[in-house]
């Protein structure tokens, strides 16, 4: 598109209005700034414009600059000449007039106007950090000075989006207008009454707030200190803080090259390209490549939720945080008012946090209504069944859900490893039946695992996708195997940290590895969490299901003796009554001690990296195997599914972007190594051995096509 067709100059009462039109989000791609500065001239020349609008056309004003662009070493404009600059240079008074978004570049335009007005439901936000880079375009020098560092660390270490009515009080908008109103004719109406107001409201020129940081000078350690275990291993949040104390050290055009000199430190980063691919596959994941264009997703109004326990509770609550009201039926009375007083207790603890406001909370409860019979869901648009995790009990529920739910209604299950097509065989609509997924605690972690049945039909599978985006989750495809595609993937790491510790590893070894690499916390210890029992039932299924299943010994003496984790007391740590807190065990070293002595492995000492690569690489081979056996889409979608299924550290991007950093040969021979000093289970899989062979990414793997 032309620059021209970009950005467009109209004038109306007096007002150049000038409308950036990019869609979908009007992000600054290259043509949109000079677009804007060849219209901001004009407008100036112009002596029938007496002020100047800036307004985005579409759904948002401007989302920041073009994410695309970065890395590709695209130049920039030089400072003085970019449109922050000409901008704060402006003779006349500029309006930026802000509906949808206002993001990163697009509100360091704003903050660059002189004034700023927005409609209630917009929102503004600095969120490169969560790209891995920082405010390059004068935000980190402009938001201080007109809310005060502090105000201004938070938005810009945390990048979140802030409301239009909390941007106004905060000092970032100057008007937000009523319900309804028309932004662009209350834009022209605002820029009209304030066209003959000198000296022009600079930003650039408020530096009052600033005395913030003088009354408080420990202001920035503390945000330091603050911040240390979240951006663990990140340099973007730390620079971030740098540049907001810039501001307050250094005149503006000295702020300015300071922002980007610390802002060039992070654009080609490790952390900044695993963000930026983290970004885009989170939506690539949303692409269904193998299903007709245009499918319409079915209008989901009411939803129904089979089985209140810790899984149905939260997806229930998923639901409800959203504002579909949803009803929840169990096997008793009894069974639904525990798991009602669940869905209640969790509400009250974030109410207590302060993360949920209580009026919130009602609302919210108000739209869970337990049942007391199949008829009572007949009307839903959607079931999804979250019972007992053996078919045994799955298999009736589908069947009495297929005799009551209305024609048309979704059936999904929230099985996290059985097979759907089973269960679709016992309803006559196994078209409507798929998979959704969830991880615990469902109303908390994001990830949708999509399951698709052999049968389920294409509508049916976009409207599983849609449901996930509806209640805030991040969804991915998955074909129906043993596990899907998350736990799949994963199973080979939950079992590869156990067999080190037949080699000589402690669990408390294994645990500090992984969370210095980024986890929040480490595998030995989620397992207390979870409940170990749950993994050895699992272990005993498909043991039964395969006599070549490698049994894990150590894991299955402590469920024998009864530490099932943190809900015994005792699992591979030690919990103190009513602390969560692990402690390392003897006991535990002891059982391990007895059972290698029975087993007769010889022992080693590990590197920290040897551990690292023994988990991660034992997944990234079974990935593989899902990659070729058509179970995946792509490589990309098992890296969402590990981001948002198993908190692998974003700033790495994920399981398979960080295999590629170490390069798809090295993790191969690695591999192969392994397959002669380990046996079968360290064999390579033939995608992995034919990308080695030609040097092909993981990323670019061609997965089969998706049965
Ligand atoms: N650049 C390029 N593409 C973008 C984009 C961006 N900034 N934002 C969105 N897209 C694409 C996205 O990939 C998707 O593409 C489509 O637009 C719809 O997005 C100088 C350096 C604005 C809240 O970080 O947070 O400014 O999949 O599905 O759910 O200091 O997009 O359709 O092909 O997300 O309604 C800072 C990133 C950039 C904002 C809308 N800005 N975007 O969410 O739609 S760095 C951001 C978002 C910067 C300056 C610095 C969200 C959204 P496709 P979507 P949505």
């Amino acid at each position: 598109m032309s620059e021209t067709n970009l950005v467009r100059l109209a004038t109306e009462a007096g007002i150049g209005v000038i409308t950036i039109d990019n869609p979908p989000v009007n992000a600054l791609s290259p043509g949109v700034p000079e677009g804007i500065i060849t219209a901001l001239r004009a407008a100036e020349a112009d002596p029938a414009i007496g002020a100047i609008v800036l307004i985005g056309a579409g759904r948002s004003f401007i989302a920041g600059a073009d994410i695309r662009q970065f890395g590709t070493g695209r130049a920039r404009l030089p400072l003085g000449s970019r449109v922050y600059d000409v901008l704060d240079a402006c003779a006349k008074p500029v309006v930026a007039a802000i509906h949808g978004y206002a993001l990163g570049g697009g509100l360091e335009i704003a903050l660059a106007c002189h004034y700023r007005i927005a409609v209630p439901s917009a929102k503004v936000g600095l969120p490169e950090v969560l790209i891995g880079i920082l405010p390059g375009g004068g935000g980190t020098q402009r938001l201080p000075r007109l809310i005060g560092p502090r105000a201004a660390l938070d938005m810009i270490v945390t990048g979140r989006h802030v409301p239009a009515p909390e941007a106004r009080t905060l000092g970032i908008l100057d008007a937000v207008l009523a319900d309804g109103a028309d932004l662009r004719a209350g834009a022209i109406a605002f820029a009209q009454s304030i066209a003959a107001t000198r000296p022009l409201p600079r930003v650039r020129d408020r530096t009052d707030r600033l005395a913030e940081a003088r009354e408080d000078p420990a202001l920035f350690d503390t945000v330091r200190k603050s911040i240390a275990r979240r951006a663990r291993n990140q340099k973007a949040p730390y620079n971030c803080i740098l540049a907001v104390e810039a501001a307050c050290t250094l005149p503006m055009d000295a702020g300015l090259a300071r922002e980007q000199e610390l802002f060039a430190e992070l654009e080609n980063s490790d952390e900044a390209r695993a963000l930026r691919y983290a970004f885009f596959a989170e939506r690539e994941a949303a692409k269904l490549p193998d299903l007709p264009a245009g499918i319409a997703p079915r209008e989901i109004r009411t939803a129904a939720v089979i089985g209140a326990g810790t899984m149905g509770g939260g997806i229930a609550m998923s639901f409800a945080d959203f504002g579909i009201p949803v009803r929840i039926l169990d096997s008793t009375p009894e069974a639904l008012a525990r798991g009602m007083d669940r869905i209640r207790s969790n509400y009250a603890t974030s109410v207590r946090r302060g993360s949920l406001a209580q009026e919130e909370m009602d609302r919210r409860l108000a739209r869970i209504h337990p049942v007391a019979a199949y008829a009572d869901l007949a009307d839903a648009d959607l079931v999804i069944e979250a019972v007992f995790e053996e078919m045994d009990v799955k298999r009736p529920v589908f069947r009495a859900l297929d005799q009551v739910m209305k024609s048309g209604a979704l059936i999904f299950s929230n099985t996290s490893a059985l097979d759907i097509d089973a269960l679709a065989a016992e309803t006559g609509r196994p078209d409507d039946v798929a998979g959704t997924h969830f991880f615990s605690p469902a109303n908390v972690m994001k990830l949708l695992e999509v399951v698709r049945g052999t049968q389920s039909s294409p509508e049916t599978l976009v409207s599983a996708m849609a449901l996930g985006r509806k209640i805030g989750k991040i969804p991915a495809m998955a074909g129906n195997t043993d596990g899907f595609v998350a736990n799949r993937s994963r199973a080979p790491f939950n079992s590869e940290m156990v067999i080190l510790l037949e080699e000589g590893c402690l669990p408390e070894q294994v645990d500090r590895v992984m969370v210095d690499f980024g986890y929040p916390m480490g595998p030995f210890a989620v397992g207390d969490l979870a409940g170990l029992d749950i993994g050895a039932a699992d272990r005993r299924r498909r043991a039964a299901a395969n006599p070549n299943y490698r049994t894990l010994p150590i894991a299955d003496r402590l469920v024998e003796l009864g530490r099932y984790g943190q809900k015994t007391g005792a699992g591979w740590y030690r919990y103190e009554k009513g602390d969560r807190t692990p402690h390392p065990d003897p006991e535990v070293a002891r059982i391990i001690a007895e059972t290698v002595a029975r087993l007769g492995v010889a022992q080693k000492s590990f590197t920290d990296q040897e551990i690292l690569h023994r988990l991660l690489f034992a997944s990234v081979n079974e990935a593989c195997r899902i990659l070729e056996e058509g179970k995946a889409y792509r490589a990309s979608d098992i890296d969402v599914m590990w981001l948002h299924g198993f908190g692998f550290p974003r700033y790495r991007g994920g399981l398979m972007f960080w295999a590629d950093g170490i390069g798809v040969r090295a993790v191969h021979d690695q591999i192969a190594a392994w397959h002669q000093e380990h046996g079968e289970r360290w064999a390579p899989a033939r995608l992995l051995t034919d990308l080695a062979a030609t040097g092909t990414p993981f990323r670019e793997a061609k997965a089969a096509p998706m049965v």
